[in-house]
């Protein structure tokens, strides 16, 4: 729907559907120009809701023609809508007939063309963009659907479910039928036509069934299947292991393709991917791209049962599939990735990611609460705080159930609700009623405020030693920012894994007041009140608290300690997360000094030493150490500042990285020598925390040398580029060139293009990784962004590609956020071209000018003008039209 005019759909209107859809039989005559879409649809009118109109939604289609029980029936539109006001009777079919056109739907959503194949995607409303339908998630069908189309042009023809025949028509043309036993809601219905080839694999679950997998990619991406075919295996036997279910589908389909908005779409037993998240291999594919790779197929895969087999009731309820497969995708790979150590490098990007978006999302205009109360365009709502906030929710719930107690409510939430499209407070229920007597059985109504209220409670916790009681007091209180919405925010259930740690680093015995004997050093205290205060006995030295271990709650938490005693749990937290936390403060507390004011930033002797001794300590994994000796980026410093100038925040962090690439310049070059991989590629945890230390080394040792006029590392650098064996290397070493502007970054692009011009995803590296290089003063990133968006490589069209070039550049502050406003005017232009054709990437784009508030000026007032200019456009999707007006508030 153009225009932007459309009223806000809210939470508290949902009524049930007036009509079931009990089965639906679909035939496609395929063709990329004019596809015939025919429909039958066996309706069954709801008793339970007053006799009405039918009403079905469509969008961009054409009708043909409509019958009810084999006979003509008079019938209306209404905008996006087909009304039937009197069907013959509760239960009758409806023959349908339209028309769509894949090779204009440029948006995405519905069936579209992509690189000459045909495929589609309906989450969240795309079905109706293919033909009439109650598109929404509470009306479940069983779908039979045949596919008719050229041989040649589409030798392979796939949907839901198990194929039930297949073979030749007249004219080159053939057929294939499917039918999908599951009753599923019409977002989850997938086709896929195109010239494709599977790798396959037959494989025996737990129960003794056989299942066929396959992945189908574009002949000659076959050798890059590997790891997406692995991932799948273990991500199925995680799940029979952890929670006990199987996969429930004879043949499991993953396509992979290259036009794609999202990374992948969970449709039943036809997941259609991103060629981003399937296609990997070492020369082509990084070890962050591998992982990626197994993540997205274990959170796709995960959603077959967490929102297919249980949906949600409505959209607002996303959260309930979504937060839920995001926690299960992490503790997949938390599992996959071993040891403590390396489980605790997969929390901190975890984390780091929620911190850097959904924050500032929680924060700013399009804030909103893990289950929304209104929206304008649901797409809108694929959001971090959906996602990721909710994936936190689902984390506090096990935290405070435990994780048995959290398996426990996972199977009664099956055994209730499996076939159902049910809401979050189901799940919470369900989870609660496992485990009577927890606190979040006894405090669920507290507990789902996470679900009700927008923005990031700040936690401030405070402690007082007594030597000579041997007592520890420490008091933890909450609170929360009003918003617009809610000028009253309520106290959440919040809990605190905490420690306490001796000045000699050994980790302390927790023993409240009035319990008895001894408790561990560790344990779950839970915040249920604006205030707690907790007493600790027997302590016999000044501790250090602990606090928020693994993050186990998404807060903002103000612990008020020291310099010296952050240093002491950098030194000696047992808590790995901790460590790292306590680092990276140390260091966000150095740039925050020297932001106002013109003093440099300095790196003291302390800090660097602490961080020398991570750095060399034998006993740490390289890719901790790797996280350890990365400052927090600039993003996250402008972030906890009320104000913000770009600029100046830039210089500060460029000025403390060259100090911390000169005062380690030798320990560098020790982690540099001491981290090499030398045997076969293994995109494996501890191999890729190797290659991360020596591309960090690397990096830091070319910048050196570019800012002292050495070239002997720029040299090494491009060695290395050239001879690598595998990606990340390469990438590392290019990387290195690229982001010290060193000479030799010129040759080593080039060489980079030619090396790869016919590999689209390793071009989009190519281009992001020119867009997001440090600026220099002389603005030469904004240059080369102006030059590459001329590329002949380069096109709006493909979502990848625009990611790569242009949302690298506007997430990189210091080229983008110029004092001339240029990159500005850049964003304006390209938001509203972008929009004309995809609005769903045109309003993430629009949504990367949202906190324009915070800036100081000249560019506040330069953003507004940006955003007015936007605003001012008429015929606006109201996907972008939306993130404005609410930025523009
Ligand atoms: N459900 C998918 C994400 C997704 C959402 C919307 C899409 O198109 C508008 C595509 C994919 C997931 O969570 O993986
Ligand atoms: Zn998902």
């Amino acid at each position: 729907m153009r225009e932007g005019t459309a009223t806000p759909v809210r939470r508290q209107d949902y009524t049930a559907p007036a009509y079931w859809i009990r089965s639906v039989e679909l035939t496609f005559d395929l063709d990329p120009g004019k596809t015939i879409v025919t429909s039958r649809l066996v309706i069954e009118r709801n008793l339970d809701t007053p006799p009405q109109p039918l009403k079905l939604q469509g969008e961009d289609i054409t009708l043909l023609r409509v019958q009810a029980n084999g006979e003509s029936v008079s019938f209306r539109h209404e905008p996006g809508l087909l009304v039937i006001d009197n069907p013959p009777g509760d239960n009758f079919t409806l023959d349908i007939r339209n028309t769509c056109c894949p090779d204009k739907n440029t948006q995405l959503s519905g069936l579209f063309s992509s690189d000459s194949g045909l495929f589609t995607q309906c989450e969240a409303e795309g079905f109706r963009r293919i033909t009439y339908f109650l598109d929404r998630p509470d009306v479940m069908a069983v779908y039979t659907v045949t596919l008719r189309a050229d041989k040649k042009r589409y030798p392979v023809l796939l949907s839901n479910g198990n194929l039930l025949e297949q073979g030749p028509l007249d004219n080159g043309r053939h057929y294939a039928k499917w039918h999908d036993p599951f009753r599923k809601p019409s977002y989850l219905f997938a086709l896929v036509a195109a010239d494709l080839v599977a790798r396959e694999q037959l494989i025996r679950t737990r129960s003794g069934r056989d299942h066929l997998l396959q992945v189908y990619v574009r002949r000659g991406d076959l050798d890059k299947t590997e790891h997406a075919m692995n991932s799948l295996i273990a991500s199925i036997i995680w799940d029979e292991a952890r929670f006990k279910l199987p996969l429930d589908l004879e043949r499991f389909m993953i396509v992979a393709v290259g036009d794609f908005n999202m990374g992948a779409m969970e449709n039943k037993g036809l997941n259609i991917f991103n060629t981003k998240y399937v296609l990997a291999s070492p020369a082509t594919a990084t070890d962050t791209d591998f992982m990626g790779v197994e993540s997205v197929v274990g959170h796709e895969y995960f959603h077959n049962w967490t929102g297919n087999r249980i949906t949600c009731r409505d959209w607002f309820q996303l959260s309930l599939k979504e937060g839920l497969t995001v926690f299960r995708d992490q503790e997949f790979s938390m599992d996959m990735a071993g040891g403590p150590s390396a489980r605790a490098v997969k929390r901190i990007d975890d984390v780091r990611g929620l911190r850097q978006v959904q924050f500032p999302e929680d924060a700013g205009p399009m804030a909103h609460p893990v289950r929304p109360d209104e929206y304008q365009a649901i797409n809108n709502f694929y959001t971090a705080t959906v996602y990721e906030k909710g994936a936190e929710v689902v984390r506090m719930m096990q935290t405070l159930v435990g994780r048995e107690g959290f398996e426990r409510g996972m199977t009664l939430y099956f055994q209730r609700h499996d076939g159902f499209a049910v809401t979050c407070d189901d799940f919470a229920q369900a989870i609660a009623d496992a485990n009577p007597g927890s606190m979040l059985s006894t405090r669920l109504e507290t507990f789902k405020r996470w679900y009700a209220q927008a923005g990031t409670p700040h936690v401030e916790a405070r402690g007082r030693y007594d030597a000579e009681q041997r007592r520890y007091v420490l008091t933890l209180s909450q609170w929360s920012s009003p918003s617009a919405q809610q000028p009253v925010k309520l106290p959440y259930v919040i809990p605190v894994v905490m420690g306490l740690v001796g000045p000699e680093g050994q980790a302390l015995t927790l023993q409240l007041e009035g319990e008895y004997g001894h408790s561990g050093t560790e344990r779950v205290i839970v915040i249920d009140d604006e205030r707690l205060e907790l007493v600790f006995v027997n302590v016999d030295v000044p501790p250090v608290p602990s606090l928020l271990r693994g993050f186990s709650a998404p807060v903002r938490l103000d612990d008020g300690l020291s310099d010296a005693d952050l240093l002491t749990l950098l030194r000696h937290d047992s808590d790995a997360f901790n460590r790292w936390e306590a680092g990276q403060r140390l260091a966000l507390s150095r740039m925050l000094a020297a932001v106002p004011g013109a003093a440099p930033a300095v790196l003291d002797d302390a800090l660097v030493d602490a961080l020398r001794a991570v750095l060399r300590d034998p006993s740490l994994d390289p890719a901790f150490k790797e996280l350890v000796l990365t400052l927090p980026t600039e993003r996250y410093v402008a972030e906890q500042l009320d104000t913000s100038d770009p600029q100046r925040i830039h210089a500060v962090h460029q000025a403390l990285q060259a100090q911390l690439a000169e005062r380690l310049h030798d320990d560098w070059a020790w982690a540099f020598e001491h981290h090499q991989v030398t045997e076969g590629y293994r995109p494996d945890s501890e191999q890729s925390g190797r290659r991360a230390l020596a591309n960090r080394a690397l990096g830091m040792l070319v910048r050196h040398a570019v800012a002292t006029g050495d070239a002997v590392w720029p040299g090494k650098a491009y060695g290395r580029f050239k001879e690598a064996a595998n990606m990340t290397d390469r990438l590392g070493a290019l990387a290195a060139l690229v982001d010290a502007h060193a000479e030799l970054a010129a040759p080593a692009l080039e060489r980079f293009h030619t090396l790869f011009k016919d590999e689209a995803l390793v071009i989009d590296k190519w281009f992001a990784l020119q867009a997001g290089a440090p600026e220099t003063a002389d603005g030469r990133v904004f240059t080369r962004v102006k030059a590459l968006l001329k590329h002949p490589d380069f096109s709006l069209k493909n979502p990848n590609r625009a990611r790569s070039l242009v949302f690298s550049f506007m997430n990189n502050p210091a080229a983008f956020h110029r004092s001339d406003a240029a990159g500005y005017a850049l964003w304006a232009e390209l938001v509203i071209e972008i929009d004309a054709a995809n609005p769903q990437l045109a309003s993430r784009l629009a949504r990367l000018m949202e906190r324009w508030r915070r800036l100081a000026e000249p560019w506040q007032s330069a953003a507004r003008e940006a955003l007015a200019r936007v605003a001012a456009k008429p015929n606006l999707s109201d996907d972008t039209r939306e993130v404005v007006s609410r930025a523009l508030e």
